[in-house]
């Protein structure tokens, strides 16, 4: 769908709570990046009148599983296109996707080859601190513990080797995400201006 040489896709991922989100934010003011959470877009998805995909995509995140390739694709594509011709944009942060292998194989068929992939690295101790305190507020029904571990499980098992595969083609940046956010978005901005260097996008 799209040429990589004209859209420049950083897939960002990282264990539940690694930062993903966090540290996009922050990409975003700096490089003038589209953010696009696939969970955020998933859980808006859920929320829309008259959406067909309501019951999936609730029962798929509160037990951490994975959501049909094809519903996550579509909105990653709609919503990509419409940044590109409204806003003309050319950068994005595919945040929390792909995390299964036939997703990353399906989106770089169909929709764009990525450039890298930006990968948080953390304990899952200090992942269960965070999601418990932001479960505290925020209102997600997969920040309690019985889901935060099938989380772990989901990302373990299948996410996982999705970093594998990228890592075989040399294609991972790995960020140390266990520090304060100051000092993770330090390593970050090394590795974003070095991969702008490289690109007209
Ligand atoms: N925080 C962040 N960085 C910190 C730091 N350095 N030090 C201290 N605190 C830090 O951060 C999490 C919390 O930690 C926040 O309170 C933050 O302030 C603090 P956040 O930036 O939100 O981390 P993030 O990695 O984005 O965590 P998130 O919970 O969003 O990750 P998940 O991967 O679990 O969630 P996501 O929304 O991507 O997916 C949810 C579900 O959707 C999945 O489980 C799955 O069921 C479904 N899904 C699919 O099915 N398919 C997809 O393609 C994508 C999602
Ligand atoms: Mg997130």
């Amino acid at each position: 769908m799209f040429d990589p040489q004209e859209v420049f896709v950083v897939f960002v991922l990282g264990g539940p709570g690694s930062g993903k989100g966090t540290q996009s934010e922050y990409i975003i003011k700096d490089y003038g990046f589209v953010h696009l959470s696939a969970g955020d877009l998933l859980r808006e998805e859920q929320k829309r009148e008259g959406s067909q995909y309501k019951e999936l995509i609730q029962d798929c995140i509160r037990e951490g599983k994975i959501v049909p390739m094809e519903v996550t694709i579509a909105l990653l594509e709609n919503a990509m296109k419409e940044a590109i011709d409204k806003e003309g944009k050319k950068r994005f942060l595919i945040d929390g996707f792909p995390r299964k292998m036939d997703q990353a194989l399906k989106f770089e068929e169909v929709v764009v080859e990525s450039q890298f992939t930006l990968y948080f690295e953390c304990s899952e101790d200090t992942l269960v601190t965070r999601l418990l305190k932001r479960g505290e507020s925020s209102g997600r029904i997969d920040d309690n513990i019985e889901s935060i571990k099938k989380r772990f499980q989901t990302f373990k098992e299948t996410s996982f080797p999705v970093i594998e595969y990228y890592e075989g083609k040399d294609k991972v940046r790995k960020v140390n995400a266990e520090r304060d956010i100051e000092k993770v978005y330090a390593d970050v901005k090394k590795v974003i201006e070095a991969a702008l260097e490289q690109t007209k996008a």
